[in-house]
């Protein structure tokens, strides 16, 4: 078992502890721990063979036991009888917004609630208003969350569908009867949310049935077996198609389920423009009794390169401008991981991230980057470790010192400052002029109206001392919308007064939205890709933005991940002559 299953777990059974009320310092152990090993540094195995996981600050004997059990069996008694203590719906509930482990319990306690089916039917028959600290608002407002969690039921965050497909075609790649095999769909086109997952394989016609059976046996539950298609249904609630063609079809099939529909019309209409017919499996004639020979496709570059296109990235493939572009050769040129040489958003030990910003320059420099920002959190950000004034100072000292030391990576000082709800900052200017950038991000207040939090934004562009815009609509993927905000305006607030704005990488947040980031591209802001790392692990995140970023159509020079040191050292400098005037 990995540690991020080990974290998962740690978690649950930490909540399930609130959830009966358990002793709080009890409970906060499982909390911590489930944070401490989900940011290890160290690989867990070795720390359980050796027997050291005692000597982790923070990792006391239980829990070690309670680690090394599900580490080396997979399985822990503990666990298991904890997490057969409670209904299982009562953890289903708690994923509803503002239903914590207090509130779940009292509506157990007092009203028998244990589904989220009782949930619903107590509030509809506003059976909660009877118990205190619940009105007809929280009913509307948790109504309102179990309707969008129906339906988040059905999509799934990009991270969770990649890692998911990635160990599938690992599977079907490891068959010997397998030609070729690429993930289709969405996910290929990486949108920030995924139905279900398309993976297309070419074999045989001899070999599909095998093939079929070790396929079905990698899901919980099959939902269709077939010949040439299948569908199961993965251990995380997420859906998988297979469909299996021939060599020669691969190319079409592959191009056909990569989608989207709206892409796949277009591109029929112009086959049909040059006298073909085309589908899943291939070209054909449309005039009847034809000779013509329908051309032969390698792979997807000979089929568009036949329609008389540039090979358009799958990232693209929306229906949006995309064919006119490839048609006249002017297709981005986009932006690639390998691109990518360093980043701005994360977090350390001295707000809420998990590791040292040693550690994190540690972590830079074995993924080949050159350069990191630390960007904690300022004082407002209670709830997550947010600095105190002086903490924020002894932090700057401290990272100038890593920087005599760290020679060959280059760590950035920056700060995510709080946006108060009036638009200023949450540091003075004297600490903020400190600083080598400034990402401004909201983080408390929501409620405001369209109108405020726009303005709201636009004022923090304005503050000479801010670089960049933090996840700039505040939403956070299948259980928040972002607050109201006329984001057009906020861009190009970005654009006249001369400042950045990040695509949060974070696969919850993948915001800014990948619609918003060609509107920035067209007004010329320069877009940070930012991992919001709160450990080393979350670096990787990064990947998801470039995502992002290509779906966004962005080139290399557009990307501020991309630059030099000493061009993005010019470059904070010049976020920072503005003040309050647009940049002519
Ligand atoms: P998802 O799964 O909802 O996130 O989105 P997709 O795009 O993966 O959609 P899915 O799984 O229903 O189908 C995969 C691709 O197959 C889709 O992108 C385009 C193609 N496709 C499926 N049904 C149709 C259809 O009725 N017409 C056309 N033109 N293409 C289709
Ligand atoms: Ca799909
Ligand atoms: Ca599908
Ligand atoms: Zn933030």
């Amino acid at each position: 078992m990995d540690k991020k299953r080990v974290a998962e777990i740690l978690e649950e059974m930490g909540t399930i502890l609130d959830l009966q009320g358990a002793n709080p310092f009890r409970s906060r152990a499982f909390h911590n721990g489930a944070v401490i090993i989900g940011g290890l540094a160290d690989d867990l195995t070795q720390l359980v063979r050796s027997k050291t996981l005692t000597e982790v600050d923070g990792i006391g004997k239980g829990l070690a036991q309670i680690i090394e059990d599900l580490v080396t069996t997979g399985r822990s008694e503990e666990y298991e009888t904890l997490r057969h203590s409670i209904p299982p719906g009562l953890l289903d509930i708690m994923r509803i917004p503002g239903l914590g482990p207090k509130r779940v319990k009292l509506l157990y306690e007092r009203l028998g609630i244990e589904s989220i089916e009782d949930l619903k039917n107590a509030a509809e028959q506003h059976r909660l208003s009877d118990v205190e600290g619940f009105g007809e608002k929280t009913e509307k407002n948790i109504l309102r969350g179990i309707e969008r969690l129906k339906k988040a039921s059905d999509r799934h965050l990009v991270n969770v569908a990649l890692e998911a497909a990635t160990e599938i075609t690992a599977a079907l790649t490891g068959l010997s009867d397998v030609g070729r095999c690429e993930v289709a769909g969405s996910l290929r086109r990486r949108k920030e949310l995924i139905g279900d997952i398309d993976i297309v394989v070419s074999a045989q016609e001899k070999d599909r049935g095998k093939i079929m059976d070790s396929f079905v046996k990698l899901g919980e539950r099959t939902v269709a077996q077939g010949d040439t298609k299948s569908s199961i249904l993965l251990k995380k609630g997420i859906n998988c198609d297979l469909r299996i063609v021939l060599e020669r079809e691969f190319p079409f099939a592959l191009n056909y389920f990569t989608g989207s529909k709206e892409h796949n019309v277009e591109m029929r209409s112009l086959a049909r423009k040059k006298g073909w017919s085309l589908n899943e499996y291939g070209f054909s004639s449309i005039e009847e009794g034809s000779r013509k020979r329908p051309p032969v496709c390698r792979d997807e570059e000979d089929l568009y390169e036949f329609l008389g296109l540039q090979y358009i990235p799958p990232e693209l493939r929306e229906n949006l401008g995309e064919f006119e572009a490839a048609a006249h050769n002017l297709l981005p040129h986009l932006v690639e991981e390998k691109d990518i040489r360093g980043t701005f958003h994360c977090h350390t030990d001295f707000s809420d991230g998990a590791n040292s910003a040693e550690e994190m320059t540690e972590a830079v420099r074995r993924k080949g980057w050159k350069y990191w920002g630390v960007a904690d959190h300022s004082r407002a950000a209670i709830y997550a470790g947010g600095m105190s004034l002086e903490k924020a100072r002894v932090q700057l000292k401290a990272i100038d010192k890593l920087n005599e030391q760290m020679g060959d990576v280059r760590i950035f000082k920056g700060i995510e400052c709080d946006i108060l709800p009036h638009g200023t900052l949450d540091y003075p200017d004297s600490l903020l002029a400190q600083y080598d950038y400034v990402i401004a991000s909201i983080h408390g207040k929501f409620n405001m109206t369209e109108t405020e939090s726009t303005q709201r934004l636009i004022k923090a562009l304005k503050n000479k001392h801010v670089s960049m815009l933090g996840h700039p609509t505040g939403r956070v993927l299948l259980s928040r919308d972002g607050y109201p905000v006329k984001m057009s305006e906020v861009i190009q607030a970005a654009s006249d007064y001369g400042k950045a704005i990040e695509i949060n990488a974070h696969p919850l947040r993948l915001d800014l939205d990948w619609r918003l980031v060609r509107l920035a591209k067209e007004k010329h802001v320069p877009i940070a890709i930012n991992p919001d790392a709160h450990n080393i692990d979350g670096l990787d995140d990064v990947r998801y933005g470039v995502g992002v970023a290509r779906k966004g159509w962005l080139e290399k020079d557009d990307v501020l991940n991309t630059w030099s040191v000493e061009r993005l050292e010019s470059y904070f400098k010049d976020t920072k002559r503005v003040s309050g005037k647009p940049a002519l």
